[in-house]
């Protein structure tokens, strides 16, 4: 397992933490890997193949993704309770960790800052329904105990929230000693500071494992569109009941969706924002396929050039 920075990684061998050079395989936190322990510094040859992989759309525009964590059982969604839940980000974090391939749970921050952290666990259940929630404090140790559990014995989870959230004061108070450097009363103020750079491993010592990561901004979409069903698992069940079974759900008779909106059965908000995931999905899938294309062009047209190279310079019988 290692945790990466550019063109390097820390690799646990036997329990111990050493530095080894990755140039020729690209790591990612979290990641199983070969290591040639005979050269200097140890170098990593080779990445196994990855159970699960919690990736995100490269921020600013790319058709590209980029691997956040390998082989994570758990994504915990972190969100501090300093701060207004905002539905859209669940909704983004819920998708792509479930396109991970691994499950996600919500861990609610800083409980001790509300009077009523059951309205914060209401909120989040009426958002993401279906899926385990924790109201949880690093100052008191609130529900410490229940995310311990969730870890034990041997799972991997993957912290993922906006930076100061508290995920390296919930991995401290959960391995017992200050590991993860926190962001210091004095800077809390300090926007757009980053307290985590890089993405640790941190065993645990219940069993389980933690990865902390920096906070995220952007959680572009990226995927086939399993999390997306996975999260919105109730309006795809509404969905299967629609007369046509290509139904858009905007005033197609004998529609299960409007249907359940009409009488209350589902918040029109949900809907509007799964039609939102939904947009951006299909337009991801619309530039990956413009992508393909013109790199087949380009293989097409290399492949003329050299047959034509090829007879210019073929002997006449
Ligand atoms: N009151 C209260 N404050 C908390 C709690 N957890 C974290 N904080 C404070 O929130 C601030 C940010 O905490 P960090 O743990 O550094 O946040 P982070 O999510 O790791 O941030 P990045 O590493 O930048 O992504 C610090 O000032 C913490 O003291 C909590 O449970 N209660
Ligand atoms: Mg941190
Ligand atoms: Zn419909």
């Amino acid at each position: 397992m290692a945790r990466s920075d550019r063109g390097g990684a820390v690799v646990l061998l036997d329990g111990r933490s050493v530095p080894a050079r990755s140039t020729r395989a690209h790591v990612v936190a979290g990641d199983w890997v070969a290591v040639d322990v005979a050269s200097d510094p140890p170098e990593v040859t080779a990445v196994l193949e990855r159970r699960s992989a919690l990736r995100r759309r490269v921020p600013g525009g790319a058709t590209a993704d980029q691997v956040l964590a390998a082989n994570v059982d758990l994504v915990l969604v972190v969100h501090g309770l300093d701060r207004p839940i905002v539905p859209g980000r669940l909704d983004r974090s819920l998708v792509l960790a479930w396109e991970s391939g691994a499950v996600p749970a919500v861990v609610l921050t800083k409980a001790d800052l509300v009077a009523e952290p059951a309205e914060a666990l209401d909120e989040v259940g009426a958002v993401a329904p279906g899926v385990d929630v924790v109201a949880t404090s690093a100052t008191t140790g609130l529900g410490l105990e229940e995310v311990s559990r969730w870890l034990a014995p041997h799972r991997t989870a993957v912290l993922l929230g906006a930076s100061g959230v508290g995920k390296s004061s919930l991995v401290n108070r959960l391995v017992g000693t200050d590991l993860q450097a926190v962001r210091s009363v004095r800077a809390a103020d300090g926007k757009g500071r980053h307290t985590t750079t890089t993405r640790d491993l941190v065993p645990l010592p219940g069993g389980g494992v933690l990865l902390d990561t920096p906070g995220l901004r952007a959680l572009g979409l990226w995927g086939e569109g399993e999390g997306l069903s996975r999260t919105f698992a109730d309006v795809e069940d509404l969905a299967g009941s629609c007369r046509f079974r290509d139904c858009r759900h905007a005033g197609e008779p004998g529609c299960a969706v409007q249907a359940a909106v009409d009488d209350g059965r589902l918040d029109p908000g949900r809907l509007e924002r799964f039609r939102r995931l939904e947009r951006e999905l299909t337009h991801l899938e619309l530039r990956l396929d413009e992508q393909a294309r013109r790199a087949r062009d380009r293989r097409v047209a290399r492949l003329y050039r050299e047959i034509k190279r090829e007879r210019r310079h073929r002997p006449r019988s």
